[in-house]
């Protein structure tokens, strides 16, 4: 950060302060002491990046006699953190440029524990500074980030964090997407505080070999004078464990037989884990997750997805980025009601919440990073930051039972540079975490009135890319977008685009609710539900398709879509943003309740 700030009338292309060094990963921050940050801030847009020159991040107060000051943290416009701006500040609704916030807090340090600030998530990039000096950037919107701010706190302390929702062209998303893009600091603030030495990393999975089965814990602590050994326990299944550390890091494997997590018995073991000063704890489910052939298996067992997509925005009228509990409440709860088994959380990561409520419910998880439709496959920046988004959110979900699939991308060009960019990312998942699979969604669709059973159709949007990933979703609204071709969902005859287990990851049809009419008539219930019967009696032929996830749970936010019925909402959503819900959420639930008597047929 340079100290001379630019003349004010030039245009600016600020130093930014240093981004998190990439491969950098927030410390575990479960079963350990925070202190929120949440709560009221304050909030300055600055679409002339005029903070740079005024230098936002340092006290500035006006005097009465004094020279002019031109910003005052005080005085801006007051938010909730976690929140996007566009829904709390009415003349926010659609600005998306770089914003900063300010919070003042009191802290007391203590003698010997080391600090972490964590942000959940800032959508798109963030500068952070407190008390006056840069700690750090993040770019990625929707995972987690930290900075160590061990010596930095006072007992008054002034924090301010410049976010810019701005959507690039080497980001990910890319500027062309379908969801609303909230600005801000989506997810909590909070400090961690830890002893000199503490667990950074801890990571716990079942394993199974020969018909053996063991629980695998990895730890990995960070400060001076590692301890030699960690401690794993998990009482109820009388696991007391010593792990050896060597240069911080250690492994340990433990014969062990937990009662598997599945759906229908989403079992919780409580795991603590303490290295020297430090202790933490999680819930945790057991089970694995693997593809044999055209099948999808959990605990060995051929799945069947019964799943539906969601976008992370509130259930409410205007929307809103920022869950609360009720709202996931509502969300995992509506999917329940369907006969879900599966959830598939598109386009990008949602808050971690989610993920910890599905292992608590029941419910299978696909996850999903922003690679969606025109990403820059040929920009090496984009591939790392897509790595990092990646990385970052493995590691905050590993524990998670219910997360079955890391998915890279969604609806993207055939092209070679998309190949490599996928299997770039999928090898990286891999290594990550062998215990589950990868996955991404393709786009199989045709022109209206063309042959659904143009050979070249599936060939053509799929490739050589499936097989290096473990679960393919086939996204394809038949019914809907081709609606000259209405016919085709009784005459299409599909093949299994490849030896993997395969779901349609996306179908579905628009429709206001509460607007009635006849199938066929655009924009009703009963046009939305006809498609879904139609779909629904289609895919049942199919025997080498493993289930479906149609899209979506509620109609959202999305600009692209302006017709008279839409007015800035995709309205493929089986419940509207009130709660109600329409004819094609019966219409799924019928032939989920069906799926759940036969689940082998
Ligand atoms: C898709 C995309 C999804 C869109 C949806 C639609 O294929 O994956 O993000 O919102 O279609 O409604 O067209």
């Amino acid at each position: 950060m340079s100290k001379r700030p630019p003349p004010f009338y030039q245009a600016l292309d600020p130093q930014r302060p240093p981004a998190v060094p990439a491969g950098r990963m927030p410390a575990f921050g479960h079963g350990r002491e925070r202190v929120s940050l949440d709560g009221a801030w304050r909030l300055q847009i600055d679409p002339m990046r005029t903070g740079y020159v005024s230098r936002y991040w340092v006290e500035r107060r006006q005097e009465v006699w004094g020279p002019p000051v031109e910003f005052e943290h005080d005085h801006w416009t007051p938010v909730r953190v976690p929140g996007d701006w566009n829904t709390q500040v009415r003349e926010l609704a659609h600005y998306d440029g770089p914003a900063w916030y300010a919070r003042r807090f009191a802290f007391r340090p203590r003698r010997g524990e080391r600090c972490f600030l964590r942000f959940g998530a800032a959508n798109y990039i963030a500068e952070v500074f407190l008390n006056g000096e840069p700690l750090g950037a993040h770019e990625g919107g929707f995972t987690p980030f930290e900075f160590e701010v061990t010596g930095k706190l006072r007992a008054k302390n002034l924090l301010v964090v410049m976010v810019d929702a701005t959507v690039r062209l080497d980001g990910a998303p890319t500027r062309n997407y379908d969801w609303f893009n909230y600005g801000g600091l989506t997810r909590s603030v909070e400090i961690l505080r830890v002893p000199r030495t503490f667990i950074r990393g801890f990571r716990i999975a079942l394993a199974e070999e020969r018909g053996r089965s063991f629980v695998h814990a990895e730890v990995e602590t960070d400060g001076p004078g590692s301890p030699k050994s960690a401690r794993l326990r998990i009482r109820e299944l009388g696991v007391d464990a010593r792990i050896a550390l060597k240069g911080g890091r250690g492994a340990v494997r433990i014969p062990a037989d937990p009662e598997r997590w599945s759906p229908e018995n989403p079992k919780l073991y409580a795991v603590e884990v303490s290295a020297g000063a430090d202790r933490v704890s999680d819930r945790v489910g057991f089970r694995t997750v693997a593809r044999r052939g055209r099948e999808l298996l959990v605990n060995g067992l051929p799945v069947y997805v019964r799943g539906i997509c969601m976008h992370e925005e509130r259930p409410v009228p205007g929307g809103g980025r920022a869950l609360r509990p009720a709202d996931m409440d509502r969300l995992l709860g509506e999917a329940k009601a369907l006969g879900c088994n599966f959830v598939r959380l598109a386009h990008y990561p949602h808050t971690e919440e989610m993920a910890r409520r599905a292992d608590r419910l029941g419910l299978l998880v696909w996850e999903e990073i922003p690679v969606y439709w025109g990403i820059q496959f040929r920009n090496p920046a984009t591939l790392a930051n897509c790595r990092q988004q990646l990385a970052e959110l493995i590691r905050r979900d590993y524990n998670r039972a219910s997360v079955v699939a890391w998915s890279v991308g969604n609806e993207t060009p055939n092209v070679p540079e998309r190949d490599r960019f996928f299997a770039n990312l999928a090898a990286l998942a891999r290594r990550l975490d062998p215990t589950r699979l990868t996955a991404a969604a393709f786009y199989s669709d045709r022109k209206p009135g063309s042959d659904p059973n143009d050979p070249r159709r599936l060939r053509g949007v799929f490739g050589p890319v499936l097989r290096k990933l473990d679960l393919i979703g086939i996204n394809q609204y038949m019914g809907w977008y081709s609606a000259p071709g209405r016919g085709e969902l009784e005459r299409v005859r599909w093949e299994p685009p490849v030896e993997r287990p395969v779901i349609f990851s996306e179908l579905g049809a628009e429709a206001l609710a509460g607007r009635h009419g006849r199938p066929g008539e655009r924009w009703t219930e009963e046009d939305q539900a006809d498609v879904y019967r139609r779909q629904l009696a289609m895919i049942r032929k199919l025997d080498w398709c493993r289930g479906l996830a149609p899209w979506i749970l509620c109609d959202f936010r999305s600009l692209r879509r302006a017709n008279r019925w839409q007015k800035g909402w995709n309205q493929k959503g089986l419940i509207a943003p009130g709660g109600r819900r329409k004819l094609a959420f019966g219409v799924l639930r019928d032939f989920y309740k069906d799926r759940r008597r036969n689940p082998h047929d």
